[in-house]
């Protein structure tokens, strides 16, 4: 596989709103992000992926943007956003920002101008139909509302949306459309931002003819649809090739044969791609079905194309508390995620907070919560005549707001986050989890993911090794082996609340090992695996 850059580098995704605020407003911001890069660059990261920061209503936090040019006032001024680029360049990292092009807001000028009139000149930027027998002109749900369909009093026309009803998605078969984002783009890229993390891609292109759907409710129809490479290709063939940058697609619906269509070297779309086979396909943890995502993905790219490797992100809810324990083994299950999400093949991210093991959280009201997924959806069931509670408590598990807490930093009042009210309250638990506390502690999940990323930086295999899959068919133990040239890695895991026994496969000779990692302190290296017991959430790396 060929070497590059992005396939050595671990990055650090930023979640700004709820990452530092420096001017008391109760939203984190740009020089709070300033502020805090000595906690990024210190952990050994390569990459920053900043979340949206553009102009925008906010509606659905930045992923709604009225313009692409400017920079939301929350989160400061391009003056500032300028001296973040210089900074992070200048420790030696680099940025990467969030492209989000599948929709705008219904604020956006192009928006405003679309809907005015039926012949305005942006009407075919985006996507209207005439109402079927009176009604939507399908029956497709869109990701965050009953229907993917708004009418417009104006005009009488609905328009297409595949998020909220703020987000009209544009109209990619339109070449102006087109043209116009690749200008955005390389607005961006000729500032010297070093690659994108591109927003909702995989739902550029629409199905011909707009035809009802079986079952609504699985929204695959709006995903992976015939003419969306055509458009990747043509956005490669004229911005992305350009520059020396790093793109990775967030393709929901994807297994790796489609995956591959993405981000196959020979393809020249995208580098590396999010596939949701875990994050929002896999409820809860499922260990059968996490090693066969893995297999399936490695075997399907492996010396074709590139993935990522996440549990977690601002949609999704803490790694730690959906995948792992967050109670009583929450330091090990956290430094066990970790080891793993390091040492499987791919690009790994960390999430903020992530690194000191933050946690999801359960607010006890609706009211609490911001979410514009969550509330849309609790609106949709009560108002189906379901029970408040019931439909509260139903979604606490996955509301997108998990993740969103503000980033614990220490234990003073709002958890260092703001001298101001937070937008979003703080998880109660700042008080034990934080990053002051964390770091002062050798033992510590932040100090284990400085040696894990250290560890990357030194061993090809971490990056380029084969991977092999050790323990197919055990539901607790996750075995495998990454190798390269003469560098065999043995990966441990014991993904479970319990003791498990462990016995060496064959091939490996247990006098001919050296301790690599591991997350309990008091393992020596000379310690006998030929058949050994492995402790709650253990992980270890040995080298052969
Ligand atoms: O959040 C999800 C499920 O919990 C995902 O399905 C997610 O909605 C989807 O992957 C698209 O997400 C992205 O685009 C959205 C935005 O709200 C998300 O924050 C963003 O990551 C619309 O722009």
């Amino acid at each position: 596989m060929k070497r590059t850059w992005w396939k050595e580098a671990v990055v650090y995704q930023v979640y700004w709103r709820s990452f530092m605020d420096s001017d008391g407003d109760g939203y984190g911001d740009l020089q709070g992000l300033i502020d805090k890069l000595d906690h990024i660059q210190e952990l050994g990261v390569d990459i920053i992926w900043l979340n949206p920061v553009y102009e925008s209503p906010d509606q659905d936090n930045g992923y709604d943007i009225s313009d692409y040019n400017a920079i939301m006032a929350k989160a400061g001024t391009i003056g500032t956003w300028e001296t973040l680029l210089r900074n992070v360049h200048s420790r030696g990292m680099k940025l990467i920002m969030d492209l989000v092009v599948n929709h705008t807001s219904s604020e956006h000028p192009w928006f405003a101008e679309s809907r005015s009139s039926r012949d305005s000149a942006k009407r075919d930027w985006y996507i209207w139909k005439d109402a079927k027998d009176g009604k939507e002109p399908n029956n497709w749900r869109s990701y965050f509302s009953p229907s993917a369909w708004e009418r417009d009093e104006r005009t009488g026309q609905y328009y297409f949306h595949s998020f909220a009803a703020e987000q009209p998605d544009l109209n990619w078969a339109n070449p102006e459309v087109r043209e116009a984002v690749y200008d955005m783009m390389r607005f961006w890229l000729d500032k010297g931002i070093d690659g994108f993390r591109l927003d909702a891609i995989a739902l550029l292109a629409k199905p011909e003819g707009y035809p009802d759907a079986a079952d609504p409710h699985d929204i695959r129809y709006l995903t992976n649809n015939p003419g969306l490479h055509a458009y990747l290709k043509e956005m490669n063939e004229k911005v992305l090739r350009h520059y020396d940058i790093v793109t990775v697609g967030e393709a929901a619906f994807v297994t790796p044969e489609e995956g591959l269509k993405y981000v196959g070297e020979d393809r020249h779309e995208l580098h590396t791609l999010f596939h949701f086979e875990v994050a929002d396909e896999m409820r809860t943890w499922d260990m059968l079905r996490f090693k066969d995502i893995q297999t399936r993905w490695y075997e399907g790219l492996k010396g074709k194309g590139w993935n990522s490797q996440f549990l977690n992100n601002h949609d999704h809810t803490r790694q730690v508390t959906r995948y792992g324990n967050d109670g009583r083994y929450r330091v090990e299950s956290a430094k066990l995620l970790a080891t793993m999400v390091h040492t499987l093949p791919g690009t790994p991210y960390v999430y903020q907070g992530e690194e000191i093991g933050m946690t999801g959280v359960r607010f006890p009201s609706i009211d609490d919560y911001d979410d514009i997924a969550m509330k849309n959806r609790y609106a949709e069931e009560v108002g189906k005549g379901r029970d408040p509670r019931e439909a509260f408590e139903s979604l606490l598990p996955l509301s997108r707001d998990n993740s969103r807490t503000p980033m614990q930093w220490d234990d003073s009042p709002n958890a260092g986050f703001t001298t101001g009210t937070p937008w979003i309250k703080v998880n109660p638990n700042y008080k034990e989890i934080n990053a002051a506390r964390d770091i002062a502690r050798p033992d510590s999940i932040y100090r284990y993911y400085q040696r894990l990323i250290a560890l990357r930086k030194r061993h090809p295999v971490m990056v380029y090794g084969d991977y092999r899959d050790l323990s197919a068919g055990d539901p607790h133990l996750y075995v495998y082996s990454r190798s390269l040239d003469d560098t065999r890695w043995l990966v441990l895991l014991n993904h479970a609340d319990h003791e498990t026994p462990f016995a060496l496969p064959e091939g490996y000779s247990d006098s001919n090992k050296t301790l690599v990692l591991a997350n309990y302190a008091d393992v020596e290296g000379s310690e006998s695996i030929v058949s050994a017991t492995l402790r709650p959430h253990e992980a270890r790396i040995y080298a052969f």
